[in-house]
């Protein structure tokens, strides 16, 4: 049969005759007119006939679900929770095989009760948050909320077809519909009016436009005035997305191949949404702390002196600092797994002085392994013993050139080659090692045009959960590179079971994020680059890799002193914050180019990030319980915040949050000077860096919600100078803070620095609020025995009183010994000195600061928890 695809606007096949090919054509082309026409094809083109499901034949109810027949074609829809479902077809009649490299096993096996409800024209049943009702005649789909919020509805007239092996399915997109996720893929924050291929794909200096990427994550949310859903297709396959772009109020998605196995979550909040892919496909887990300091990279610091001589100039220039990348130049004739010992004679004790700097190691380690036979290479001799290599059809071992020449590359789809590529890191684990980078995982050849293996390269599934099978290239290509972080993941973690390993991937598949945080591959350094990161990261946020960076300054080119000035201050806010470049590019260290101001810039919001660094740790805390991104679109937070229920009113997305309470807000043109306008979310907020209460612009507050909910946007305009990034605090949040180190692995001297900011919401304000809340999460930072207890959480509220504020400081839960024995707690928007203060554990003394509208004071901290009463003084 000719494989069939449709890449956007057409259906195309692989052999089929002319004739076919026109007529499979015209009948896509003509839609639901042609559907009669095309099912009586002349024999010419019966291989080309599509199955198309557009009326139901036969139904019957399961426990947790509906079975429903379309002719041939069997459809099963059952809810794994009351907000989340699973539409599995097989169009001949066999639904696909039962298993997924994305889902948890566990989710995907999950059932509940249903509730058949059927009418004349439908059938469908109902769980305690949805229900689906099926088009008897039409077979079109529509599940609601208990509200009678559509959440998806497929268009009678575009029912779901196959053509072949490629199907595709359609829904309803209405004009108020935007659309988010998708992984890395560049453009705008908002999916709508795009289209998208996923296959992963070495794209060096892609560009906005450029699509596929490196990552293929077939999942989006849907928001619609609040109501959020999310669509996820799990089929690695080459898929296709097109939102409104082909069809008008359409959306759309289908693949090559495969099954189509799709899950349908509910929120309605976007945070529900999130948490539920979490649920379906797992969390990042909790990084090592030193991930979230700042990080240095190029391609390539070599020979060892001029590592050493990075690692000095961090410390000497006083840029806070705690890992060190080594590129593909540090290895002998680019062979993984090996060290120039001409270039790097004493790389075990460059690690070692390295962490004597408080500067951990990360070495790239890619999975293209040099075909040398009978040269002592352990790599290729053991995997070709083990057989480990994927294989062309004819049995041999597929070879293709990348870095190190002609390469081989393990076939990670089986467990037992994953263990193997795991052991590999033995050494390097040993010397002290803390981190690894697999590059090149798309995976990525050299010298063809499709940049990577041919389509029937042979990969041998022998997988817990999957038939043992071979599938072709076609079907594992995407899920490549995320089955060779988890060999890195597994392996690194088996090789040290109680230190959390550290692995950067930068091509992946849906899940993915459970082994690896993630980069947007090579970006370049240009203005717009920079501007890109937000939505990027967003975007990948939302679809699971929470720990993802952009490379800073850009990797193509060497940005202007100007520009790498602006990024380093923009990545101090983003969950990695990693500078790295090309070969031959200009040195782009924070101390590269640029006056003594650019460099107190740069230091000084790297500086900034660890202060920060007990918020950071506790967003990534959060993040790896929950899901929660640690870099937030503003929707996330605030769904309903914009004055007409539209996600990206603010500023089109170009601010941010971090975590929960920070909001960040460059210029959405950051080359240019002109004055901007940031709208802030009605909750009320305050200036980070000064403390000062914000005041929207007269005239400019804007209506939020209808009537019953007179809320108002802050406006307020900014005009942008390279020494400062507006940045917000969320007004009845409460943040922790600490002194300046150089690298998380110092312990900070002195006290934990609480900021308190009282709600300020404005009046009617929509989280009306007279509290205010905040935690800290603290740990050892690397091992995992906050597994078993050894942690500290400690929770703050606020609440303000008639006449002041209370602050109140939980007890220590957990055993882990802090680095702290006192707060220090900022009260912010003071405008005056109190007139008394008092602490349940001892005497205190509150002092006024004017300059950062704060009232400051002093508590000792024995673990039992304290509060803090403030009277006068307070707005
Ligand atoms: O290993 C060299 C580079 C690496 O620095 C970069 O981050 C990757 O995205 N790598 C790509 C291969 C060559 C790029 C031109």
């Amino acid at each position: 049969m000719p494989s069939c695809c449709r890449s956007t606007a057409r259906w195309s096949c692989a052999r089929p005759s002319f004739f076919a090919l026109n007529f499979a054509v015209l009948c896509s082309l003509a839609g639901l007119v042609a559907v009669g026409f095309c099912l009586a094809a002349p024999a010419v083109a019966q291989s080309m006939q599509p199955i198309v499901l557009n009326r139901v034949t036969a139904a019957h109810a399961l426990p947790d679900g509906l079975e429903l027949h379309s002719g041939a074609a069997v459809v099963r829809i059952t809810a794994l929770r009351d907000d989340l479902l699973r539409v599995r077809i097989g169009a001949t009649g066999t639904l696909p095989e039962d298993a997924s490299w994305a889902v948890l096993a566990a989710s995907r096996t999950a059932t509940v009760a249903v509730k058949p409800e059927s009418t004349a024209h439908t059938v469908g049943f109902r769980t305690g948050k949805l229900h689906l009702a099926v088009d008897r005649a039409t077979m079109a789909l529509t599940v609601t909320d208990n509200d009678g919020h559509i959440i998806v509805q497929t268009p009678a007239e575009h029912p779901i077809e196959y053509h072949g092996t490629s199907f595709r399915f359609y829904a309803r997109s209405p004009e108020e519909e935007h659309y988010f996720g998708l992984g890395d893929k560049p453009g705008p924050l908002d999916r709508r009016n795009e289209a998208f291929t996923n296959w992963n794909t070495d794209s060096y200096g892609w560009q906005e436009s450029t699509d596929p990427i490196y990552k293929s994550i077939p999942y989006f949310l849907t928001y619609r005035n609040g109501i959020c859903g999310g669509l996820f297709l799990d089929n690695t396959w080459r898929t296709s997305f097109d939102f409104d772009k082909e069809l008008r109020d359409v959306y759309s998605f289908g693949a090559d191949n495969g099954p189509l196995d799709l899950y349908i979550l509910y929120g309605p909040s976007p945070k529900a949404v999130v948490e539920q892919w979490a649920w379906l496909t797992g969390t990042t887990p909790l990084p090592p702390m030193w991930t979230l300091g700042f990080q240095q990279s190029r391609y390539s610091y070599y020979p060892e002196s001029e590592v050493r001589k990075i690692a000095s100039e961090l410390r000497s220039y006083r840029i806070p600092a705690d890992a060190i990348y080594l590129d593909i130049d540090y290895q002998f004739k680019y062979r993984p797994f090996t060290v120039d010992p001409e270039r790097f004679p004493r790389f075990t004790q460059m690690i070692h002085d390295l962490l004597a700097e408080h500067i951990r190691t990360v070495l790239i380690t890619d999975l293209h392994i040099a075909r040398v036979p009978n040269a002592g290479y352990k790599p290729y001799d053991e995997g070709l013993a083990g057989d480990h290599f994927v294989h062309n059809p004819d049995g041999s071992v597929f070879t293709g050139p990348v870095w190190p020449g002609p390469a081989v590359f393990p076939d990670f789809t089986q467990k037992s080659s994953r263990d193997w590529w795991g052991t590999l890191y033995a050494d390097f684990v040993h010397d002290g090692v803390a981190g690894f980078w697999n590059d090149m995982n798309e995976p990525s050849v050299f010298g063809v045009a499709s940049k990577t293996m041919p389509d029937d390269v042979q990969h041998r599934i022998d997988e817990p959960g999957f038939a043992k099978r071979t599938a072709n290239h076609l079907e594992i290509h995407n899920v490549f590179g995320m089955e060779n972080s988890r060999g890195t993941f597994e392996g690194v973690r088996r090789l040290d079971p109680d230190v959390r390993p550290f692995v950067l991937t930068r091509a992946s598949y849906a899940g993915g994020q459970r082994y690896a945080a993630t980069w947007t591959g090579d970006n370049s350094s240009t203005w717009n680059h920079l501007r890109q990161t937000v939505p990027q990261l967003a975007n990948l946020g939302l679809s699971g890799f929470a720990l993802a960076g952009a490379d800073v300054g850009g990797f193509a080119g060497s940005p202007q002193p100007e520009l790498l000035t602006r990024w380093l201050e923009i990545a101090a806010f983003q969950p990695i914050d990693r500078d790295h470049t090309s070969m031959g590019t200009n040195p782009q260290e924070p101390w590269a180019d640029g006056t003594t101001q650019d460099l107190d810039l740069r230091r000084h919001f790297i500086e900034t990030r660890y202060r920060l660094m007990p918020y950071l740790y506790s967003v990534a805390e959060e993040m790896s319980r929950t899901g929660l991104p640690i870099l937030r679109p503003l929707f996330l937070e605030f769904p309903d915040a914009s004055h007409d229920r539209h996600p990206l009113d603010f500023n089109n997305g170009s601010e941010f949050l971090l975590g929960p309470d920070l909001l960040i807000a460059p210029s959405p043109y950051p080359d240019l000077l002109d004055n901007y306008q940031a709208v802030l979310p009605p909750v009320g907020w305050y200036d980070f860096w000064t403390g000062a209460p914000v005041v929207a612009d007269d005239q400019q507050r804007m209506r939020v919600g209808n009537d019953n909910l007179p809320d108002e946007d802050l406006q307020i305009t900014l005009h942008p100078t390279i020494d400062k990034l507006p940045v917000f605090v969320r007004g009845g949040s409460i943040l922790p803070m600490q002194p300046l180190v150089q690298s998380t692995m110092i312990k900070p001297v002195g006290p934990l620095t609480l900021r308190v900011y009282p709600p300020n919401s404005p009046v009617g304000a929509l989280r009306r609020q007279e509290s205010c809340a905040g935690s800290v999460y603290l740990d050892d930072g690397i091992s995992y025995a906050y597994q078993k207890g050894d942690f500290l959480r400690v929770e703050f509220t606020c609440k303000r009183t008639p006449q002041g504020l209370t602050v109140h400081i939980g007890p220590h839960q957990g055993s882990f010994q802090p680095w702290w024995t006192q707060y220090r707690v900022e009260v912010y928007g003071a405008n005056g000195p109190v007139h008394a203060a008092s602490a349940t554990n001892g005497p205190v003394t509150a002092a006024y600061d004017s300059d950062h509208h704060r009232v400051v004071a002093f508590l000792s901290d024995d673990g039992k928890g304290v509060d803090l009463t403030l009277t006068g003084g307070l707005r």
